[in-house]
């Protein structure tokens, strides 16, 4: 070893010394899952999201780590820097490894994480989906953030009151296989059927939370359909990149845009008239509820059980409902005037 240390000189150990103190950090993401510390603790609880570096879930994460705080637990957050499961599976396996309590995951398809999160639980860990949701049977608990059927319906009457409920839209989402979504735009095709027969969806394209595509895909929808009147886009990462789209080509305030995003992203573009009306739940509450409900998993306070109740800290009291859902709350609309009231 000595020998070794000799051979290699000093700027090696500091190297090896630089990288442990790298691996200890809370946020880790890319292709391949980092190795981590483990805490040894009994509330190690992971929060794997559908992709790192996107604000929504940055917001999620902090929420994660208050919650973790104020239970004196341990937080870290891993995951993919794209939006996709087949990248996720490699974390699950080594927070699996790792032993973590408690697994709190936003899927990017239901069914390709499950047989990973199946054998996560088979080992005793926990797991908590939030935000996009899981097979039921690869979960303990979903916390959902709203009512889905009224995110889908509202989100369809945000845009009719926008273009006096008529002419072609569109829905640009986020991956095809993301429950969350693929629920919402289930919802919004059946308030379109039953409420505005003068709105037609000609196309839903899927952006695949990446900026880029997102990008593209409406630039092509407003080639496609030249009469278009307006976009839903039912993801953070979606409708910024359609406002900054429709600005590009000059068709901010003509061609209407709303759907779920957050007031720091899209603020710029409420104050110039781009976006009339959007809305979102708290993420930061989101991932403080969903922490919260691991940790109580992992100490063996709730079962999991449909009927339980407990109280979440700062946010009140809950009860697990049917499938095992707890629901954080309704969303906000944010427009022009009340948009300055939030920061996140
Ligand atoms: C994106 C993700 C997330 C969704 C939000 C609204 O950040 O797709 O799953 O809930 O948008």
């Amino acid at each position: 070893m000595k020998k070794l240390f000799q051979t290699l000189g000093p700027s090696f150990l500091v190297f090896v010394l630089l990288m442990l103190v790298a691996c200890g950090g809370t946020t880790t993401g890319g292709g391949t899952p980092t190795p981590t510390t483990s805490s040894g603790g009994n509330l190690n609880i992971a929060f794997l999201p559908k992709q790192i570096n996107n604000p929504y879930f940055d917001t999620a994460a902090k929420g994660g780590q208050l919650a973790a705080t104020d239970l004196k637990g341990q937080f870290k957050q891993v995951g993919p820097s794209t939006a996709n499961a087949a990248a996720q599976v490699p974390f699950i396996t080594t927070l699996t490894e790792q032993r973590v309590g408690a697994i709190v995951i936003s899927g990017d398809d239901p069914n390709a994480v499950a047989p990973a999160l199946k054998q996560a639980m088979s080992q005793g860990v926990k797991v908590v989906s939030y935000d996009a949701d899981v097979a039921p049977d690869a979960r303990n608990v979903f916390i959902n953030q709203a009512n889905s059927e009224q995110i889908g319906r509202s989100e369809v009457d945000l845009l009719a009151q926008q273009i006096n409920s008529a002419g072609q839209i569109a829905v640009l989402s986020a991956a095809s296989t993301a429950a969350n979504q693929n629920t919402w735009i289930g919802f919004m095709k059946d308030e379109l059927a039953t409420k505005y027969p003068n709105m037609q969806l000609v196309k839903v394209v899927y952006g695949n939370d990446d900026d880029q595509t997102s990008f593209n895909d409406t630039l092509a929808l407003l080639q496609q359909y030249p009469n278009l009147k307006g976009i839903i886009s039912p993801t953070t990462v979606g409708i910024a990149a359609a406002a900054r789209a429709l600005e590009s080509v000059k068709k901010g305030g003509k061609v209407a845009l709303t759907g779920l995003g957050t007031p720091n992203q899209l603020r710029q573009y409420v104050k110039d008239g781009t976006i009339k009306g959007f809305e979102l739940w708290d993420p930061g509450n989101l991932g403080y509820l969903a922490y919260y409900v691991a940790a109580l998993l992992v100490e063996g306070k709730i079962k999991g059980t449909v009927g339980e109740t407990f109280t979440a800290g700062k946010l009140g009291s809950y009860t697990i409902g049917a499938n095992n859902v707890v629901l954080l709350g309704p969303p906000t609309v944010f427009n022009a005037a009340n948009i300055d009231n939030f920061n996140f």
